[in-house]
This record gives C-alpha cells, structure tokens and sequence, in this order.
C-alpha cells in the first residue's frame, strides 16, 4: 500500500480525477481519496513513480509520500 500527500484537491471531481488517473496504472487494485485529509491511498502493488507521475499529470501536486 502506498500513501500519498496531495495538494490541490479541492472538491468530488478533484478525487474523481484521481482516483481515475491511478486506477488507469498497472497493479493498482483501488485509489482511495481522502480529501479532508489531502491523502491518496493506492492498494496494490503499484509502482511509486509511476503513482506519483500520473497524479502530477492529472493536475495535482504531490508533496511526499504521506
Ligand atoms: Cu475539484
């Protein structure tokens, strides 16, 4: 499991938008938004970079691994 910090998700269409984006990686079982918390949980056995990658992509700023 890997635990993001993300800035800049504001509402449901932000962890709509995230959610998608690393849901579409390889491995990822589910994306988990937390908003009131700026966390993104990825069950899985996702690629870190990759995750971090796809979410920068999408619009939004990674800050570390939460
Ligand atoms: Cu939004």
């Amino acid at each position: 499991m890997l635990k993001f910090k993300v800035d800049g998700m504001t509402c449901g269409h932000c962890a709509q938008t995230v959610t998608k984006a690393v849901e579409a990686l390889p491995r990822v079982e589910r994306a988990v938004v937390d908003l009131k918390a700026g966390e993104v949980t990825v069950q899985g056995d996702a690629d870190e970079g990759a995750v971090r990658q796809a979410i920068e992509d999408a619009g939004y700023d990674v800050r570390n691994a939460a």
